[in-house]
């Protein structure tokens, strides 16, 4: 039982030091006492890094919602599973006790069986944050169906593509969806995918938004009338360990989406393990993960993670600033949230608010507060820190990837002590290595170089579907026998981890390397600013020079904007050095961004280099229209 809930640095450093040495044990004693399965494994682990090939407990039979829902009846079958907050406060909150979502998962289950839907056939979900989002990813995973769950805001290209690349037979889409004051026509969005996608031939659709949408005869059906039909129990389809149990693309900086491969039983134990360590989750704890489950943040720790636990998880339909800026807090008031993980993109759109939004409500069932996607800056730190911790939730900077399933660094609250700006210690089970340019590992404290994984992890992708020449090209080649992560880390006198951003943010000016991450920090510490992106471009002397993107707190600014350059030019002096200067400072009312909060650079850069022709897929952009307005400012 030790193993599975951490309590004090010292039993951190014991299990940590088991989980190296004896890799196998520590994970198979986790495996065998917290989940339900239906036959044991032959073998923990089998790995091969250079082909790359890992199996985790290969020879288990499973099915991943009996752990997730089946276990729970008995002793949860009236406990809230999952508390769908609607868009519209007031609408009322819908609570899903396990017992609720257990019978609607299996009707589910029962209308994809009745479609054809068979164990192996993908099913592409492109569903808003509504509960039948969460039920239809559960209830793919109950009849073995793999599930690719697009991001119900990607443009119908982007939609397109992802069907078309792993042959999605079935959709599951809405009528719209709410965001805040607007509603978005998702039905139109895949009526028009659809149209470059021969080979889907069924399309059920939630209504949510009771829009006037166009059905096709003969593809198109509504979800809700097949529900109430269908029977609410459906034996669980009996899955191999290693056998799928979703894609989820992620998007590269170059090329088309990669659709990473997971599989099912060392994805769920590794979820599970991580959700109740990084959160402290105790039994009546309430925990909301404002991610949308279109992202892998929402898979592992909305639904997996917290499900396998038999936790309350709360899903969040709409944005932060509906119907004003207090919403999220009212929500953690009103539903007494303990756990909160949100992205550090967020807290600063939230920090730039007024304080009132925040002060308005009582905050204090927050115990632990995590933040993920990107490196938090020092400044949102310490405005998450004062005004929504009261220094006193301590706060989990969560590093890992879509590749790798589940969180792989991060502080454990209450157990390792923050720093800010720090992801801290690497999770039981994760052995990270710092790589420099040639290859070799550097050892000791106190080094900076390419973060790589060199052990595997029970949850790593498996592959990229359809190519597993570019899973290994991509992951597997840049070291010998190493997971190499894209990411750039230091690791400090006291070994804790900091992600200084992707290594392909790097810029060599005038032969330094310098990592525009650090950089941004440092403008971003001028009060004026609320956020930057530095990119390199061409210049005839240095090689490369630096070009920074800047928004301002107070939109519209009307200072003096030389004055400005001058003041972030001296910051960056100041704490980096005059080699870091930025030779131009374009000031923006926004950055281009991902859905996920993720500057676009590729596009910056492009910008910059004036190579605005090819500018590349702008499809998975959550704010095309700023792209426009850089270009006609740019210096
Ligand atoms: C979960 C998720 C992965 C990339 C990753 C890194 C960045 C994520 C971070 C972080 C610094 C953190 N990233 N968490 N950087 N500190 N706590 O975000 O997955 O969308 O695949 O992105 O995001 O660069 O390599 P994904």
């Amino acid at each position: 039982m030790s193993n599975y809930h951490i309590k004090s640095l010292e039993e951190y450093f014991t299990i940590y030091r088991k989980s190296v040495r004896y890799p196998e044990t520590f994970w198979d004693e986790i495996a065998e006492e917290h989940f339900m399965w239906r036959k044991k494994w032959d073998e923990v682990l089998s790995w091969d890094f250079s082909k790359p090939e890992v199996t985790w407990f290969k020879g288990a039979k499973l099915n991943i919602t009996e752990n997730c829902i089946d276990r729970h009846l008995r002793i949860r079958g009236d406990k809230t599973a999952i508390l769908f907050e609607p868009n519209d406060p007031s609408e009322k909150a819908e609570h899903i006790t396990y017992q609720q979502l257990h019978d609607r998962v299996c009707q589910f289950a029962n209308v994809l069986k009745d479609k054809g839907v068979k164990k192996g056939d993908r099913v592409c979900i492109y569903v808003p944050m509504i509960p039948e989002l969460a039920i239809s990813v559960l209830a793919c995973a109950r009849i073995g169906a793999i599930h690719s769950v697009v991001f119900a805001g990607f443009s119908s290209n982007a939609l397109a593509t992802r069907i078309n690349d792993c042959d999605c037979k079935l959709v599951i889409t809405a009528d719209g969806s709410f965001r805040g004051k607007k509603t978005i026509d998702l039905k139109g969005i895949v009526d028009k995918a659809l149209e470059s996608c021969e080979g889907v031939e069924t399309v059920l659709v939630a209504k949510r938004i009771e829009s006037d949408i166009t059905m096709k005869e003969g593809r198109d059906e509504w979800l809700q009338p097949l529900l109430s039909k269908a029977k609410n129990t459906c034996e669980p389809e009996v899955m191999d360990a290693e056998d799928p149990l979703f894609i989820l693309y992620t998007s590269g900086s170059t090329g088309k989406p990669k659709g990473m491969v997971h599989t099912t039983a060392g994805y769920m134990v590794n979820t599970a393990y991580t959700f109740k360590n990084v959160f402290q989750y105790r039994e009546d704890d309430v925990y909301w993960c404002t991610a949308d489950i279109g992202w892998i943040t929402g898979h592992s720790y909305i639904v997996y993670g917290p499900l396998a636990n038999g936790a309350t998880s709360i899903m969040y339909e709409g944005v932060p600033h509906y119907p004003d800026w207090g919403r999220f807090w009212e929500i953690v008031e009103k539903h007494k949230v303990n756990q909160f993980y949100t992205a550090p993109t967020a807290i600063r759109a939230l920090a730039k608010q007024n304080l009132e939004f925040v002060e308005k409500y009582d905050l204090s069932s927050l115990k632990v507060l995590g933040t993920v996607g990107e490196p938090i800056n020092e400044e949102a730190w310490h405005w998450y820190n004062e005004n929504v911790g009261h220094q006193k939730s301590p706060i989990t900077d969560t590093w890992w990837q879509t590749e790798n399933g589940a969180i792989m660094i991060a502080a454990i609250p209450y157990v390792t002590p923050t720093i800010p700006t720090f992801a801290s210690l690497p999770l039981p089970g994760v052995q990270p290595a710092l790589m420099d340019e040639n290859g070799d590992e550097l050892k000791g404290n106190q080094v900076d170089g390419r973060l790589c994984i060199k052990f595997p992890w029970p949850s790593m992708a498996r592959t990229i579907w359809g190519n597993h020449q570019r899973y290994k090209d991509t992951y597997f080649s840049s070291f010998e026998n190493m997971y190499f992560t894209g990411d750039g880390a230091l690791r400090d006198s006291v070994g804790y981890y900091r992600i200084t951003g992707r290594v392909d943010d790097v810029v060599i000016v005038s032969g330094h390397n310098l990592g525009t991450a650090p950089i941004e920090d440092a403008i971003n510490e001028h009060p004026a600013v609320a956020e930057s992106a530095i990119v390199g471009f061409p210049h005839d002397v240095k090689g490369n020079a630096l070009y920074g993107y800047v928004t301002l707190k107070e939109a519209g600014e009307t200072r003096d904007q030389d004055n400005l350059r001058k003041e972030i030019n001296q910051l960056i002096t100041d704490r980096i050095g005059p080699i870091a200067k930025l030779d131009k400072i374009q000031f923006t009312d926004a950055l281009p961004k991902t859905r996920s909060g993720k500057i676009m650079r590729r596009i910056l850069r492009k910008i910059a280099s004036n190579e605005t022709d090819s500018l590349g897929d702008t499809s998975t952009l959550l704010n095309p229209e700023v792209v426009e307005d850089i270009i006609n400012n740019a210096l």
